[in-house]
């Protein structure tokens, strides 16, 4: 779409008309980074953000899933560190002595993520990258390069994912909850002398393929002058051919309006448009140190979660909470190469597919299982849902993908025997084969699809775990 040269208006009209750019739909798979000051304490009660330290700390609030104590991290704070230590201490502790942005970025090459979304700054405003007017509205070193690190994190590590052919983005919070000019409701201000300059500044100097706002449902979009920002975004700026952008433009406008549609720990979306969801491993993005091992999801579970999203035509951002040291911590690392050793046998499945006109084949029984805890849900519940529900509900038995003329159908347990694939129409010249084995399986046409015969793999020839893909052709 780029040899036309089009111009777009600052209209919702206008903007909704670019097409998401292909690359993005494409991808699937990305990684979420969230990371800044609130990595330092690190902390929320079991089912709360924890990178909402300080509105926590500050309100005296939480928010969140097990009925929190709205104390809770007031408490937590008062008790570790005296309460009148400030959040704004925290920036000097945040040294990210270990970051070794080439590292991680190997690490998110070998996850088989395409992009990855790192917070160039959260609601509290500190900046990862050197930007100026954070320090100068806070009245406090307020970026990375003026406190703690005193290093351009969000440059380093831009610097080291352009190496590898992983795409990179950027998370930008229009809201802030405590910048002075917002608080004393200078608006205008904020956004015209602190929050557009960020956002220009961004693009300028490292050329995101992605800007990722958010805190956006406190402002109207003219408010935020969004609109006009994209204009220049998708007319003049330097990205303009690349860029993809989020929905999260304004009160109101999410899944309506801008560029691909947003969920956040939701089961079960699907829109016409691109879209993506994103959640943690476990219950937070920034880093909990409070969550156990039980408290993350599974390999297994967050194959699932890929599958189900896959299938559905969205795309998963995965995300990880980096320590205050730099260091991703090994259980996150540890998923990230699990789901990669997946993608190593299961790819094509995944990338550049659309879903198919079926998105998944049920077992028999009701359809209708709720998860017991509604609202923000944990990938275990599609885990439950796709190999163990209670009994009489239906089982996600095969969730399917489509690219040109190859149907995948991805099956969560490895048949034994005789698999039925519904929907199937084959032809002559149609094969079936179980990815990561070389043999073709043979198959028999019968009344609504095909039955194809399992055979009997031994360890060794068992492609992979959690989930194995047939594919017709
Ligand atoms: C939300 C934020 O409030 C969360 O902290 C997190 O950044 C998530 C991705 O978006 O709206």
């Amino acid at each position: 779409f780029t040899a036309m040269a089009q111009q777009y208006k600052p209209t919702w009209e206008s903007l909704d008309s670019r097409p998401v750019p292909a690359w993005f739909e494409n991808a699937k798979f990305g990684i979420f980074i969230h990371w800044g000051v609130y990595s330092v304490p690190a902390w929320a009660p079991k089912g709360v953000y924890s990178e909402w330290y300080q509105y926590w700390l500050q309100s005296k609030q939480v928010h969140g899933n097990n009925n929190p104590k709205p104390t809770a991290v007031y408490d937590h704070h008062a008790k570790v560190y005296g309460d009148d230590f400030s959040y704004y201490k925290f920036a000097d502790l945040f040294k990210a002595e270990d970051f070794d942005p080439d590292a991680w970025a190997k690490l998110f090459e070998k996850s088989g993520a395409k992009y990855i979304v790192l917070t160039s700054k959260h609601h509290d405003g500190f900046a990862l990258w050197p930007s100026k007017e954070a320090t100068k509205a806070f009245g406090t070193p307020w970026n990375a390069v003026d406190a703690g690190a005193k290093r351009d994190l969000l440059g380093d590590l831009t610097a080291a994912v352009r190496k590898t052919p992983v795409k990179m983005g950027f998370y930008y919070s229009l809201y802030e909850w405590y910048n002075p000019l917002y608080k004393n409701k200078q608006y205008k201000a904020y956004v015209n002398d602190h929050m557009i300059p960020q956002l220009k500044d961004l693009v300028n100097r490292y050329e995101p393929d992605i800007i990722w706002p958010d805190g956006e449902w406190e402002q109207s979009d003219t408010l935020w002058q969004s609109r006009e920002f994209l204009t220049w975004l998708y007319n003049e700026s330097p990205v303009k051919d690349k860029i993809a952008v989020n929905d999260r433009w304004g009160k109101g406008i999410r899944k309506k309006h801008g560029g691909y549609y947003t969920t956040e720990y939701e089961v079960g979306a699907k829109f016409a448009r691109p879209w993506e969801e994103c959640r943690g491993m476990g219950f937070s993005f920034g880093y909990n140190r409070n969550e156990d091992v039980e408290d993350y999801n599974s390999a297994q579970s967050l194959i699932y979660l890929l599958l189900d999203i896959v299938s559905s035509g969205g795309n998963l951002l995965l995300d990880i909470g980096p320590d205050a040291q730099g260091k991703i911590p090994p259980i996150m690392q540890e998923r990230l190469l699990q789901i990669g050793k997946w993608l190593d046998v299961n790819g094509e499945a995944i990338y550049n597919t659309r879903a198919w006109k079926t998105h998944v084949q049920w077992s028999e029984g009701r359809q209708d299982w709720k998860p017991a805890n509604k609202g923000m849900v944990s990938g275990e519940v599609m885990l439950k849902q796709t190999v163990n529900p209670d009994p009489g509900y239906a089982r996600k038995e095969l969730f399917f993908t489509v690219n040109g003329d190859n149907v995948y159908a991805i099956a969560p347990v490895l048949p034994e025997g005789r698999l039925l694939i519904k929907g199937v129409q084959p032809s002559a010249g149609t094969k079936v084969r179980l990815l990561g084995y070389d043999k073709d399986l043979s198959f028999k046409k019968v009344t609504g699809g095909i039955e194809v015969s399992v055979p009997r793999l031994s360890v060794k020839e068992t492609p992979c775990e959690h989930a194995f893909t047939f594919k017709i052709t």
